[in-house]
């Protein structure tokens, strides 16, 4: 992309209404615009990331075989008044009539719609396991939205729901979410630790967070500092075997890790003194095992097998997608603006022009752009007639894991600049080996 033909509405004053850092740097890179409180538009660059992270969750929910299919935002009230939800959820749920005069509702989550959609079609144990889910809009008429896309009141969320014959099977699936969360989370440079928790107008008492560390996050959290020394890097995993995601499961939870909904006191102080931390967290996501909670009332069971008619065994996973951009920002950033993860990042790497209009400066900007270009990348190339200062902020701001920087003095020694935006350094080297060197950090990303 060539940044004159863009639409990145970089903002140079600081917005106001920002109070933490995502949301200030999210409104200046012209990533969102407020549209009202607690939803926004996605602009150009902001989309892309959105798209990027909706990606990895696609990838690594397939690895798992689980099944993406897409609910309506907008849903029938008869269906919650089936699983007896409609009247409890409260003012959070945005409802509305429709010109018959039938109460519908904009939906803040789809447990009722997902066991709807299993019900009509699926009658024998045969058929299980089944999980499908969606990455689809959800509308929370939150008290006091803020924070950007970190509290909105439209977010888009991954929802996965998980049909099983037993318990057992259940929680088979309940770990594999597990896993799956913990890669997609690395995936997106984060680390997400998951936590002890409380299961709210979801149900069931088998839950837990995932939590990004940030001062920023709404969250309370105490944890054993032992948690944070494990990763699944590249560990094979077989979502099949039971044992090995259990093990995970159990790797990753035995430590103390809780959020204030759950904290003991007791248990916290038997925590060596050392690693006991209390800190703030951003909440990127949950998963839940409430067995036959809404299958019993919903009339959603299987043949099985026996000569009977058995309620499903049931659990919710949800992942914050929107959610995901403020909190990435929160974890990756410095004074300039932000600094993207290589997994997620809009651009590969942007090309920056020192002399826009001097034959030699153009000429192997073009051509930088149409080797990168070739090898798959997308290179981000400021051709802005603009001084050198705006163009090095605007790079900064908008926070492209590389640069290369192209400039006459530099050209006539036949070397390009490539600048690493989280550190800083800088290097010198011919043109090819810049290409070559990105080309190389993004393989097998
Ligand atoms: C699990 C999937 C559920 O709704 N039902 C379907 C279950 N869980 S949850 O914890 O309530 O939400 C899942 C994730 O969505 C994000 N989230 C939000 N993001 C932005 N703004 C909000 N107002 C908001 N509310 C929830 C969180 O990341 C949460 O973990």
């Amino acid at each position: 992309m060539r940044l004159s033909r863009y639409f990145l509405p970089v903002l140079k004053e600081t917005p106001r209404e920002a109070q933490i850092v995502s949301h200030r740097y999210m409104l200046q890179a012209g990533m969102i615009k407020q549209s009202s409180a607690g939803i926004y538009s996605w602009l150009p660059l902001g989309f892309k990331v959105l798209r990027k992270l909706e990606n990895i969750v696609h990838e690594e929910q397939a690895k798992a075989g689980h099944i993406a299919m897409l609910m309506p935002t907008i849903q029938s009230a008869d269906l919650w008044r089936e699983s007896g939800r409609y009247d409890g959820y409260g003012e959070e749920m945005l409802r509305m009539k429709d010109r018959h005069d039938r109460d519908m509702l904009f939906s803040p989550t789809a447990e009722e719609m997902f066991t709807d959609t299993f019900r009509s079609y699926v009658k024998s144990y045969k058929d299980l396991p089944l999980t499908l889910y969606q990455i689809q809009w959800k509308f929370r008429d939150e008290v006091r939205p803020r924070f950007g896309v970190m509290r909105g009141r439209e977010f888009l969320m991954k929802d996965g729901y998980n049909f099983d014959l037993t318990k057992e099977d259940a929680l088979h699936a309940y770990n594999r979410h597990l896993v799956t969360y913990l890669r997609t989370y690395e995936r997106m440079g984060l680390q997400a630790i998951p936590m002890r928790a409380d299961s709210g107008p979801i149900g069931g008492d088998y839950t837990h967070e995932f939590l990004v560390l940030a001062d920023t996050g709404e969250s309370e959290v105490f944890y054993d500092s032992a948690v944070t020394d494990i990763s699944l890097g590249q560990r094979d995993v077989n979502f099949d075997d039971k044992a090995q995601c259990q093990s995970i499961m159990d790797e990753f939870t035995s430590l103390y890790a809780r959020t204030d909904e759950t904290h003991e006191e007791d248990l916290f102080n038997a925590v060596p003194e050392e690693r006991r931390r209390v800190a703030r967290g951003i909440e990127v996501g949950q998963i839940f095992y409430f067995g036959t909670t809404y299958s019993e009332p919903l009339g959603a069971t299987v043949d099985d097998g026996k000569g009977g008619q058995t309620p499903i065994h049931m659990g919710s996973h949800g992942i914050g997608v929107s959610r995901l951009l403020g909190a990435i920002i929160e974890a990756s950033h410095d004074d300039k603006g932000i600094i993207w993860p290589e997994g997620v990042t809009p651009f590969h790497c942007g090309i920056l022009n020192m002399r826009s209009g001097d034959d030699a400066c153009d000429a192997a900007c073009e051509d930088l752009y149409a080797q990168l270009t070739k090898a798959g990348l997308e290179p981000l190339y400021d051709d802005r007639d603009e001084r050198a200062g705006a163009k090095f902020g605007t790079m900064d701001m908008i926070g492209l894991p590389w640069r290369i920087t192209v400039g006459p003095r530099g050209l006539k020694n036949g070397v390009v600049e490539l600048t690493s935006r989280r550190t800083g350094e800088s290097e010198e080297m011919s043109p090819a080996d810049a290409v070559a060197r990105i080309v190389d950090i993004y393989a097998g990303l």
